[in-house]
């Protein structure tokens, strides 16, 4: 972890309390009596707030000068725009948010682009197999290439008809609703392709590589 994210001090104790309850497993309080339990995974609680979790560093990017690489094990490594974006189809979907800190969010409804599309234009290796995503503050979560293939996966820039807030990772995020809020990246900067797997900052802190909130894949 020699290239990792900066993280303020104030927030360096709760990335150690949150590596600590991965270490002991730590399943977090169930919630019953919900009516909307059905559609919450195991020992997760609805919230109608949204709230805001990361290392501490919200990057300020402008919108004109953002870029995302996709590189690594491609046929055309890229660099996008969000003018780049918009020349592909636009793609929306609502979906349910599920947080590995127990709290979900149904009914989001994200607008951008699709993960497929973008892999349809960048052509993969067959040998890709994984990917590994970075934020502009540093942060990395690895994928199964599988997961970007997901009818609901889509690089954001909308939320609820508005552009991303900086909090949540704008101008342009990752959101992989079938996994782990973990897994979907804010203020994405890069997204690489590889044969092998490569854990990212809270993989490599004892959170599950797959992390399907289904099967409550919480922690490693
Ligand atoms: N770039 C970046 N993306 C990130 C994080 C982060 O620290 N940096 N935190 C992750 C975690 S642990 C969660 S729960 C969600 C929170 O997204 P939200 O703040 O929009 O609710 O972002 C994920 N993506
Ligand atoms: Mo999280």
């Amino acid at each position: 972890m020699t290239d990792g994210p900066f993280i303020p001090a104030d927030r360096a104790k709760l990335v150690e309390r949150k590596t600590a309850w991965a270490r002991e497993r730590r399943a977090p309080a169930g919630r019953t009596g919900d009516p909307d339990a059905r559609r919450l995974p195991p020992g997760q609680h609805r919230v109608r707030d949204f709230p805001v979790l990361d290392l501490g560093t919200h990057p300020n990017l402008n919108p004109r000068d953002w870029r995302l690489t996709v590189e690594g094990m491609v046929a055309t490594p890229t660099v996008y725009s969000l003018a780049d974006l918009a020349a592909i189809p636009p793609f929306e979907v609502t979906a349910d948010i599920h947080c590995v800190t127990a709290w979900s969010r149904l009914d989001n409804r994200w607008r951008g682009v699709a993960t497929r599309d973008l892999i349809a234009e960048v052509r993969p290796h067959d040998e890709a197999r994984f990917v590994i995503v970075k934020g502009y503050d540093g942060y990395t979560t690895n994928l199964s290439v599988d997961w970007l293939y997901e009818p609901d996966s889509l690089i954001a820039t909308h939320w609820e008809g508005k552009p991303l807030t900086r909090e949540h990772g704008g101008p342009v995020r990752l959101v992989v609703p079938a996994l782990y809020f973990w897994k979907s990246a804010k203020w994405i900067r890069s997204i690489r392709f590889v044969a092998r797997d490569v854990k990212g900052f809270w993989e490599a802190r004892g959170y599950h590589d797959v992390g399907d909130p289904w099967k409550e894949q919480r922690y490693g």
